[in-house]
């Protein structure tokens, strides 16, 4: 057994056991087995086969771990697992991944009803059976019927930034390229596609430590599943000369490859994986390029972020796809936390980080005082803070730091803060963070009147979706775009993995209205300022220019090209 397969089954475990009402420390301890195990070069099975070595040197196995590893390598398992096993149903996991249903509510779910299938829990959801319990009512039956219909929609999708991770260690091992959805920058992927035309590549695939549960392996494809995760991996082995019609190919979309095989039939050629053929003689015209297959469909070079059939292919035989910001052309980063709200380091620390990247100014936006679990400012410390940091640009750093915040929009629609201590500061940023399923309508007036606010710069993560997790709120989004491009708010593109927020379709559509856009983070870590690039790949997916984003701007230029 490898490490991968060994580690899932900690992992179940400690689920298990959060089930069964077990210590924390000990489930914790479970986990953190689960993941140092994973990312093990080593196997554990041959340190444990080797008398001459203890497994529990290595840090975070003890004793308790390593007696029930030497069971799962023996059988597959062990006692405290079977124990569980047989108290619960196997779907027991599987509820836990339903956003609503925490270890609790699956225990008294089982223990009342013996829930055992997401049908079954449904069911009783819609019955309006949970209502009865003591602690349970509608809300909660209702959060179920969502998490449910959620998790059938998402099920074994990734998000982006999970996907970059594992395709930067395997594509440079196997000389391979990505394609398919993540190439196209989709937001979330559901299987890696990998191109290579190195000799050796699907052994190396297969041997790969973390790689695991081959599911298909012949002569010019593998795949198989990848960590604990278990990202599902399709890696193809592509003659040189077809490098480019696979690629083409295999980055689909499947709507724009069939757009495109038709505007090859219609100049006499045909277009497959291995190439662009002339139908009356099949001689090969192209394949080795996609620029070279577009070239001779009379084609500009059409990026990936494109290639989902809306209207890129008839653009790019007139010549009028737009010129795509590119990740270099972003110069500032106007929304991030740190300490002084829910954020993880001092805004010198965001700072240095920011300056390491090339920025020439930043924006501190921490939460506002209605977000008391994030421990929001209020009037006073903002101003104070604002002050603080001010005073960081008096020595004249060669990055501009600007005093900002991420100010709550209320429900009504009226600012957290007072528009006094607003207008103190450089940046605000409004955003929703609570009453988010409010009827479109109020919802609309909610954001319109927020716009009002005189200070607001942009809208943050203006629909609110939390990706495989949680749908945007619903509200009339020409009526706020059209007011937004009319009091020169922009919308923020949130590069958080998690949100990507505006999404490409919103992205156009606000674009068509008049708007104005702003690529932020949102980052709570020095280490979240790297994702502004996933905010341009939004960008470039909603057809938009550096000119379309006003952090392209020198900072000068930025600051009179926002509301003032
Ligand atoms: P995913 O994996 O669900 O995030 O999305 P994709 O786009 O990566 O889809 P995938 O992995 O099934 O296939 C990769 C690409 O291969 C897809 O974008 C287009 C191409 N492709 C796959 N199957 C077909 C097909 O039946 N017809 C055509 N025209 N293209 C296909
Ligand atoms: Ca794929
Ligand atoms: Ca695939
Ligand atoms: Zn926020």
């Amino acid at each position: 057994m490898e490490n991968p397969e060994i580690a899932r089954i900690l992992a179940e475990t400690a689920d298990l056991m959060e089930i069964d009402g077990e210590n924390p420390f000990s489930i914790r301890s479970f986990r953190n087995a689960a993941s140092t195990l994973d990312g093990m070069p080593e196997r554990v099975a041959d340190i444990l086969a080797d008398p001459g070595r203890d497994i529990t040197q290595i840090q975070g196995i003890g004793k308790g771990i390593a007696s029930a590893l030497a069971d799962i390598l023996a059988r597959g398992s062990f006692p405290r697992r079977d124990e569980m096993l047989a108290r619960y149903p196997p779907t027991a996991l599987e509820m836990l991944r339903i956003p609503g249903l925490g270890p609790k509510t699956v225990r008294t779910l089982w223990e009342q009803f013996r829930v055992s299938t997401l049908e079954d829990l449904a069911r009783l959801c819609q019955e309006q059976k949970l209502r009865a319990l003591p602690r349970m009512g509608a809300k909660l039956e209702e959060k179920i019927l969502q998490g449910i219909a959620h998790y059938r929609q998402s099920a074994g999708r990734f998000l982006i930034n999970h996907v970059s991770t594992v395709a930067a260690e395997l594509a440079p091992l196997l000389g391979a390229t990505p394609a398919g959805s993540l190439r196209r920058g989709r937001e979330t992927v559901g299987d890696l596609d990998l191109l290579t035309s190195r000799e050796n590549a699907l052994e190396l695939f297969l041997q790969h430590p973390r790689v695991h549960d081959a599911l298909a392996a012949g002569s010019n494809k593998a795949s198989a599943r990848f960590g604990a995760e278990g990202l599902q991996v399709d890696v193809r082995m592509v003659p040189p000369e077809s490098l480019g019609a696979a690629l083409c190919y295999f980055t689909g979309s499947k709507d724009h490859n069939v757009a495109l095989r038709q505007r090859a039939l219609k100049l006499g050629f045909s277009l497959n994986e291995y190439g662009l053929f002339r139908l009356s003689d099949e001689t090969r015209v192209a394949g080795e390029t996609e620029a070279e297959i577009h070239a001779a469909l009379g084609l500009d070079f059409i990026p990936p972020e494109l290639r989902e059939n809306q209207g890129e292919i008839e653009a790019a035989l007139h010549h009028t796809l737009p010129a795509l910001i590119e990740p270099r052309d972003i110069r500032g980063d106007l929304h991030m936390h740190t300490r002084e709200s829910d954020g993880r380091a001092t805004f010198h620390e965001m700072a240095a980080a920011a300056q390491e990247l090339g920025h020439a100014y930043i924006a501190i936006t921490d939460h506002s005082k209605s977000l008391a679990m994030a421990n929001g400012l209020d009037e006073r410390r903002a101003v104070a803070f604002a002050a603080e940091v001010r005073q960081f640009n008096a020595g004249g750093p060669p990055l501009r730091v600007l005093s900002g915040l991420e100010c709550d929009i209320l429900r009504d629609g009226r600012m957290d803060l007072e528009d006094g201590a607003l207008a103190e500061l450089d940046f605000v940023v409004a955003s929703v963070h609570s009453y988010m399923s409010l009827e479109p309508a109020e919802m609309t007036d909610r954001l319109l009147r927020a716009i009002e606010c005189p200070s607001v710069k942009v809208l943050g993560h203006p629909t609110g979706r939390v990706l495989l997790h949680r749908d945007a709120y619903r509200y009339e989004f020409d009526t706020v775009a059209r007011a937004a491009a009319a009091r020169g708010v922009a919308f923020e593109i949130n590069s958080s993995p998690e949100r990507l927020d505006l999404h490409a379709p919103l992205i156009r559509r606000a674009r068509e209205l008049g708007c104005k856009f702003i690529i932020s983070t949102d980052a709570h870590h020095p280490r979240h300022l790297s994702n502004f690039h996933y905010g341009v790949t939004m960008a470039r997916r909603g057809w938009l220019s550096a000119s379309d984003v006003l952090n392209t701007l020198p900072l000068a230029e930025f600051l009179a090209s926002t509301r003032h």
